[in-house]
């Protein structure tokens, strides 16, 4: 089978030289400048060589991709090495409490936001303000949510799937712009509109309380546009575990 296989590189190797050779000889270019050697005649039988080589090289692919043993495929790449076990020593939410959410470790609620203060579980203290969600715009009068605002309010829904004992008030919160008691009416169906989209992304409606507060609890001051922006605000507090 080894012979055969050399026979049939061989057949191909004469095919790749009659080639240079008929190049040569269109070209009338002199065979010792081909790197073809001096023999004579070789290209005076063109065609009984060119009939020779395309038979030679049938055979040969034939026979080789018969006969010749086939190359060995690559070696596999290794294998990744394997991942390290969950350490109850890390801390990505920075609260102190190591191990967030893996099982058997004291940080039951992972990803705190930061500046929140956590019990021994990990997890955020009764009264704490979970988040301030500054930006949420609702269409003028109404307590529809702009569509721009939901980004924001996804960051609430994270956090509270992060804490799943939690529950929280969702505090409504207006500028001073409009009477004080239209802007009680207006945080309250605001505050319930918001309610609305965190259940419709999953959270649990008995964990959410919704309140409306109106113009009563400005954290800037509403002289000024920016002031105004900062009060036109929802803040979940949490309110038991
Ligand atoms: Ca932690």
């Amino acid at each position: 089978m080894a012979s055969m296989c050399i026979l049939a590189r061989r057949m191909r190797k004469l095919r790749t030289q009659y080639t240079t050779a008929m190049v040569c000889y269109r070209r009338r270019l002199d065979r010792r400048r081909c790197g073809l050697g001096s023999k004579r005649g070789s290209l005076d039988n063109q065609d009984g060589d060119e009939a020779s080589a395309v038979i030679g090289a049938a055979i040969g692919a034939a026979a080789g991709s018969i006969l010749c043993p086939q190359e060995k495929p690559p070696a596999p790449p290794p294998a990744p090495p394997p991942a390290p076990e969950p350490s109850c020593d890390e801390d990505p939410d920075g609260d102190g409490i190591g191990g967030d959410g893996i099982a058997g470790c004291p940080d039951k609620c992972p990803g705190t936001p930061k500046d929140v203060e956590v019990d021994s579980d990990g997890c955020p203290k009764v009264g704490e303000t979970l988040m301030i969600l500054e930006g949420v715009n609702f269409a003028f009068d109404s307590a529809a949510i702009a569509p721009e605002s939901e980004a924001i309010l996804d960051k609430a829904v994270e956090a509270l799937k992060n804490a799943p004992t939690i529950h929280v008030r969702v505090e409504g919160h207006t500028d001073s712009i409009g009477s004080e008691q239209y802007n009680l009416k207006l945080s309250q169906r605001r505050a319930e509109a918001v309610v609305n989209y965190l259940v419709g992304q999953g959270i649990e409606a008995s964990r959410l309380e919704p309140v409306g507060y109106g113009e009563s609890e400005p954290v800037a001051s509403n002289a000024t546009k920016e002031g105004r922006y900062r009060n036109r605000r929802v803040e979940l507090e949490v309110t038991s575990r």
